[in-house]
C-alpha cells in the first residue's frame, strides 16, 4: 500500500521518482510514525537507506534493476552496517570482500538489520582492497544465511535480523561504484536521521492526543482530570515541546532543500526530537495512570518504540558528541 501511494523514497529525484520537497517528505514520515515507529522504520530503510544510496552511488544497472520495484513496494531493501563488535563504531567493521579477479568473495556478519529477513536486496557495507564500500547482495545466494532476531519488546511491527556471509560469491557488478569509504554510509544515515527527526513528532502527537482525550473524560475528586493545574502544566509543557520540535524539523527541511544541511544540524535534530518524543510518551503514559500500560492504548507502545529510536541511527550520546565536535572542533571518538 505504501508503494501504491508513492511514499517510499518520495523525496528522491530521478526518472520515475516523485521528487517531493524535504518538508513534505518530513510530514509523510511524521504521519507514518504517528501510527507506529516500526512502520516509519520500514519506510526509512527502504527510502533513505536503500533507494537513496542506489540513486546516489549505484551503477545505471543497479538503478534500473532496483529503484522502481523498491519505490512501488514490489521489492524490499535492507541496510547492513552494524556488526556485533561495532554498533556506534562502524569503522571497526570486520566484514570484508576479497577481490578474486572476475568476482568478489564476501565474509562476515551483521546484526540488528531492519527488514533483513524479508529483504530482496541488502546493501552490505564491507571492507575491501580500497577501503569500506557498499555492495548490493540479493537474497538467496549460497553462503548467505539470515536469522530473524526474536524477543524484542520494542518496534514489534518491524523485523530485525542477523546476517551471516560465508564465502558468498558476488559478481563484480555488486559493488556500488559511487561509494567511497565510511563517509558514504554516513551520508545515507544523514537522510534517515532527517526522517527520524520528523517522524518522532508524529509519535509524540499521537501520545499527546490520547492523553488529552483521556484527561477530558477521566473523573477524579469530583471533576475531570484535565481540570487540575498539575495535569494542565504537563499538557502545556508537552504541547510547547512538540511545537518546538516541529519548528526545528521545519528549519532543518528548509536547510536541506537549499543544500545547507550539515551533519551537525541533523544530529542536533535527531537527538533533540527523539528525546522530546520519549519524554512526551513517558509523561502521557503517566497521565493515563494504570491504563497507560495497557495495549489498548497507544502510549506504552510508542514509549517502547522510542527507546529503540533513541538508540538506532546513532545513540543520544553519539549525537551529543557529534554536536560537541562541531562546537569545539575536537573529536571525542579518536
Ligand atoms: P569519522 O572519521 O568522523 O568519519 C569518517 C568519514 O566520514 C565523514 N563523515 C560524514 N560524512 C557524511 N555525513 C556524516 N554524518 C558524516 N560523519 C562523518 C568524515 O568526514 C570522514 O570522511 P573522510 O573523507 O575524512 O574519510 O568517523 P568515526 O569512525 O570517528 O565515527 C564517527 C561517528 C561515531 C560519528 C560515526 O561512526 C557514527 O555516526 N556512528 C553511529 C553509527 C550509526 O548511526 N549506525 C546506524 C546504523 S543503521 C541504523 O541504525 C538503521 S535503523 C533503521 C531506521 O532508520 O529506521
Ligand atoms: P553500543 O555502540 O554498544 O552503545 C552502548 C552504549 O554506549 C550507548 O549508551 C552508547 O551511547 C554508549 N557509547 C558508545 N560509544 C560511546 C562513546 N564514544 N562515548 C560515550 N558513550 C558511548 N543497524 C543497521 O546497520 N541497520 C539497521 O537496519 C538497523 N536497524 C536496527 C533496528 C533496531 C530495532 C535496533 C535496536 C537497532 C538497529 N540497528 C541497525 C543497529 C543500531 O544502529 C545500533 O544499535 C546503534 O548504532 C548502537 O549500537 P549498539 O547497539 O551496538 O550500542
Amino acid at each position: 500500500a505504501a508503494g501504491k501511494v508513492g511514499i517510499l523514497g518520495s523525496n528522491l529525484s530521478g526518472p520515475g521518482l516523485p521528487g517531493m520537497d524535504s518538508i513534505s517528505y518530513g510530514l509523510v514520515m511524521k504521519e507514518i510514525e504517528r501510527c507506529d515507529s516500526g512502520f516509519r522504520s520500514f519506510a526509512s530503510v527502504q527510502g533513505a537507506l536503500v533507494m537513496f544510496p542506489i540513486n546516489s552511488f549505484g551503477s545505471d544497472e543497479q538503478k534500473n534493476k532496483w529503484l522502481q520495484p523498491l519505490a512501488k513496494g514490489e521489492a524490499v531493501g535492507a541496510f547492513a552496517l552494524t556488526e556485533p563488535d561495532g554498533g556506534s563504531d562502524p569503522a571497526a567493521m570486520k566484514t570484508r570482500v576479497e577481490d578474486r579477479g572476475d568476482h568478489w568473495i564476501l565474509n562476515g556478519s551483521k546484526m540488528w538489520v531492519t527488514n533483513g529477513s524479508i529483504a530482496d536486496v541488502v546493501l552490505v557495507w564491507a571492507r575491501g582492497p580500497e577501503g569500506i564500500a557498499g555492495f548490493l547482495v540479493p537474497k538467496g545466494l549460497a553462503g548467505f544465511e539470515v536469522r530473524e532476531m526474536q524477543g524484542r519488546l520494542s518496534l514489534r511491527t518491524s523485523v530485525t535480523a542477523e546476517l551471516y556471509f560465508q564465502n558468498v560469491k558476488l559478481p563484480k557488478s555488486a559493488q556500488m561504484p559511487g561509494t567511497d569509504g565510511l563517509g558514504s554510509a554516513l551520508k545515507c544515515l544523514n537522510q534517515a536521521r532527517y526522517g527520524i527527526a520528523w517522524g518522532v513528532i508524529g509519535a509524540a502527537e499521537a501520545c499527546f492526543d490520547e492523553a488529552v482525550a483521556y484527561a477530558k473524560q477521566r473523573f477524579l475528586f469530583g471533576k475531570t482530570l484535565d481540570s487540575f493545574q498539575l495535569v494542565q502544566a504537563k499538557l502545556s509543557d508537552l504541547c510547547t515541546s512538540i511545537t518546538t520540535a516541529q519548528l526545528l524539523a521545519h528549519r532543518l527541511g528548509q536547510l536541506k532543500d537549499v543544500g545547507k544541511m550539515h551533519p551537525g544540524h541533523v544530529s542536533m535534530a535527531k537527538k533533540a526530537n527523539v528525546a522530546m518524543a520519549l519524554n512526551c510518551a513517558r509523561v502521557c503514559r503517566d497521565i493515563l495512570g494504570a491504563n497507560g500500560i495497557m495495549a489498548e492504548y497507544k502510549v506504552m507502545r510508542h514509549m517502547c518504540n522510542l527507546e529503540t529510536v533513541s538508540t538506532y541511527e546513532g545513540t543520544d550520546d553519539i549525537h551529543t558528541l557529534i554536536v560537541g565536535q562541531v562546537i569545539t572542533g575536537k573529536s571525542a571518538f579518536k
